[in-house]
């Protein structure tokens, strides 16, 4: 297995290495298949640290192949890549509304349920508010919730709400996340409306508050955050529950909720896109990812929610007590996924250049 990006410190994992670039992979394919090895190579583009390694090695050893894991740090980023002509990709963990836009394309295949044995397993409460209810070429991954981090010797007067992005005592030592729709719905949750919200005005205001809390953030961003509040280079974050917990197992001063005022929560799916050459070990692998057993290791490393019910007693009280992963009833009624908002979303890019151009 090899990553791209992600934290190569930890022990186990293998040496990061740039092997993205659908050349390499096809170069990659090419020499193995002159030097006489047959090893398929399944080729996996997805957000850093959102796999457990020693499960990749499972399946690479089970399969007799190899799997090349490429990272991206945004739906948007992953997104714009595959447009620009980025083809080699065998499987994709994009969030629920990029899926639809991306299926509305044809730009992934019809998933075959005879390989997939294993969703049975996938929780039907959750499918119930999914938008691809019948799995037809999306299988639910990892449901993440987004919140804030902190120091807790650090930042004083904490309240648990969006809020903190306004505290210029913390100037210079917050970040917000590089992501358009996570960063506007934070600032429209502030403001009690929708993240799917269609409105102008309420997009204005949104984007006055931004520009506000802009003022005190050292930069947008989506991966190096994690490394810069371990560190204490940064004392408060927008984040991602799972990252967070990764963190924590280094710095068990770092801190998270999820803001009273709601939040946002996302589906990542697996999906194979229509060009993929090797479907059928791609199904095999979204399979493997639902096997009861191997969806609760991941999600006890990952600390992020694998929607698939047979694993939930696996999961030890440490996952299932904690309202960063199951999030409180009275949070979650708040809270909404991110939904593919059709030609509207030209609004949130227009409040978004803007905003990243302010300075
Ligand atoms: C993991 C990123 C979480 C994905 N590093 C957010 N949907």
């Amino acid at each position: 297995m090899r990553e791209r990006g992600g934290d190569a410190r930890r022990p186990g994992r293998a040496i990061a290495v740039r092997a993205g670039s659908a050349l390499l992979i096809a170069a990659a394919v090419l020499f193995s298949a002159a030097c006489g090895k047959t090893r398929p190579v399944l080729s996996v583009y997805t957000w850093s640290d959102y796999i457990k390694p020693d499960l990749v090695r499972r399946f690479e050893r089970e399969r007799g192949c190899r799997v090349v894991l490429d990272t991206f740090e945004s739906n948007e980023a992953m997104y714009a890549k595959l447009r620009a002509g980025a083809s080699g990709y065998d499987l994709l963990t994009p969030s629920s509304y990029m899926v639809s836009l991306m299926h509305s394309q044809g730009l992934l295949r019809r998933l075959d349920h005879a390989l997939l044995p294993n969703v049975v397993h996938v929780d039907p409460d959750y499918l119930e508010m999914a938008i691809d209810k019948s799995m037809d070429h999306s299988v639910p991954y990892m449901i993440t919730n987004t919140g804030i981090a902190y120091l807790e010797s650090r930042v004083k007067d904490v309240v648990p709400s969006w809020r903190m992005f306004g505290r210029a005592d913390l100037r210079g030592r917050m970040t917000m996340f590089n992501d358009m729709r996570e960063t506007i719905g934070a600032a429209l949750k502030l403001l009690g409306y929708s993240i799917n919200t269609t409105s102008a005005a309420e997009l204005a205001e949104a984007e006055a508050l931004l520009l506000e809390w802009k003022k005190n953030l050292a930069k947008f961003d989506n991966e190096q955050y994690k490394i810069g509040l371990a560190s204490g280079e940064f004392l408060l974050v927008h984040a991602w529950s799972g990252d967070i917990f990764q963190v924590r197992r280094e710095n068990p001063d770092v801190r998270f909720f999820v803001p009273e005022e709601g939040t946002v929560i996302s589906c990542d799916d697996l999906v194979i896109p229509a060009d993929a050459r090797e479907s059928a070990l791609a199904h095999a692998f979204i399979d493997f990812l639902h096997d009861p057993a191997v969806a609760a290791e991941n999600t006890g490393f990952i600390y992020y929610l694998c929607p698939n019910k047979d694993s939930y007693p696996l999961l030890s009280a440490e996952i299932r007590d904690n309202p960063g992963i199951f999030l409180d009833p009275t949070i979650r009624a708040k809270s909404e996924m991110i939904a593919d908002i059709g030609e509207a979303n030209a609004l949130y890019i227009v409040v978004w250049d803007r905003l990243k151009a302010a300075r």
